[in-house]
């Protein structure tokens, strides 16, 4: 098989990448690893930055989104007695979206499949290869039978644990980590969001969130040690915890939730990791593939869909108009907005979280930091800026 991009990966950044060069007449076959039916039972993120929604509207998968999706225009900081709301269009003018990645991985596959996409799934064995020559190819095994795309480009949409980044010399790689000492169990449920905005919660027995999908489908999240187990929280051992991290000034709010069956149960480990640089000869990571940061500030699909922004960009300048500049520079270009979300995350996440060997004069600290952004508009208009996304 031959086309001018093959893409690792049939995940959202995979994915997008297809649509965006497929609707600029750019030839791309996406090689995922699973079923299409495993993608679309993951469950991620849930708030898009406005450029991500005007980039899927751009990529023609924005109107569920437009129909279904909720603009919020703050989001509450809460301590153990109060809360604050941060008031993103007051202080910058903008807004998020919030709308499920499963949902939007769903459109693309939809949209995928209307353009006539060759999206391979169940590829095992996938080998990059000559990814520093002139003619790179990718070879896979399915169905028993070897398989070999030749292609111009590589685009490595394949996730942390994906062979792209690895398929880099691991001399030529730097890599920047730090694992947070705790993770986030997360419950998706039928029933209705605690509030009408997320809450973000810092309390002495340690963070949660109560964020949401629709007016009946809640997504809660608590920190837990890092060696939690799922099998240890029972729903009820769940929402008594939720309820008791909320913060006392809205006891009304924990007392009012509702609670039900968790329909999805998860703890996903808390990690910032950034592997530079995002280029190597002709393979281009975007997404996972490259970074990955804390789910505290929302970026994690956000950064990839920005790095789909720019790598697509480069790709059709190239193919299209014979002009290599964009891909050049396209690395440096994406880890400068990385750079910047991966600080924002750490931030978030250090604030909102308990430490388990945080001292007192710490926990102090956070109290006292959350205390200024309450009380400053300055601060909180830094704060809705990085949440609801720096320009691309
Ligand atoms: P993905 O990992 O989504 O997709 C990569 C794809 O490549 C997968 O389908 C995989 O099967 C495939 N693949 C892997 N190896 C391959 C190989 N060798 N060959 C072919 N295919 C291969 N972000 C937020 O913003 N908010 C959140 O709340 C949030 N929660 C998260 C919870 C969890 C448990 C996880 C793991 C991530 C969460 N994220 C969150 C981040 C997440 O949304 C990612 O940023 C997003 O999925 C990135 O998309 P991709 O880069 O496409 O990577
Ligand atoms: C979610 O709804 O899954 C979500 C929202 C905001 C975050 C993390 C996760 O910061």
């Amino acid at each position: 098989m031959r086309t001018e991009v093959a893409i690792i990966g049939g995940g959202p950044a995979g994915l997008l990448t297809s649509q965006l060069l497929m609707r600029a007449g750019v030839a791309t076959v996406v090689i995922e690893r699973r079923s299409r039916e495993h993608v679309l039972s993951r469950i991620r993120a849930g708030v898009l930055e406005w450029g991500s929604v005007e980039t899927l509207r751009r990529a023609g998968v924005g109107a569920r989104m437009d129909r279904h999706g909720e603009v919020h225009h703050g989001v509450a900081l809460g301590l153990e007695n109060r809360q604050f709301r941060v008031d993103f269009s007051a202080t910058i003018g903008r807004a998020v979206m919030v709308w499920g990645q499963t949902e939007l991985t769903r459109d693309l596959y939809e949209a995928q499949d209307a353009l006539g996409a060759t999206i391979v799934t169940e590829a095992e064995d996938v080998t990059l290869h000559d990814i520093d020559g002139e003619r790179p190819y990718v070879t896979y095994r399915q169905g028993g039978a070897e398989h070999r795309v030749d292609c111009a480009y590589i685009a490595g949409c394949d996730g942390f644990h994906g062979v792209s980044r690895r398929t880099i010399p691991e001399g030529a790689r730097r890599e920047y980590e730090r694992v947070y000492p705790f993770g986030w169990l997360g419950v998706l449920s039928e029933t209705a969001p605690a509030a009408a905005e997320l809450i973000y919660a810092n309390h002495p027995r340690g963070f949660a969130l109560a964020s949401m999908r629709t007016r009946r489908l809640s997504r809660y999240y608590i920190q837990v040690p890092s060696d939690a187990r799922v099998e240890d929280w029972p729903d009820a051992a769940f929402w008594d915890e939720v309820r008791r991290r909320l913060p006392a000034e809205v006891a009304e709010v924990a007392e009012a939730m509702e609670t039900g069956p968790a329909i999805e149960k998860s703890i996903a480990p808390l990690r910032s990791f950034v592997a530079e640089p995002m280029r190597w000869g002709r393979l281009f990571l975007a997404g996972d593939a490259a970074h990955i940061v804390p789910p505290t500030g929302a970026k994690g699909l956000n950064l990839a869909i920005a790095d789909v922004h720019y790598l697509s960009e480069a790709l059709i300048a190239a193919l299209r108009h014979g002009d290599g500049a964009l891909l050049e520079a396209y690395s440096a270009t994406a880890l400068a907005r990385v750079w910047q979300a991966v600080r924002f995350s750490w931030w978030m996440t250090t604030l909102l979280h308990r430490f388990p060997t945080q001292s007192d004069f710490d926990q102090r600290i956070q109290e006292s930091e959350l205390d200024f952004i309450a009380r400053s508009t300055a601060a909180q208009s830094a704060l809705a800026e990085a949440y609801t996304g720096l320009p691309y």
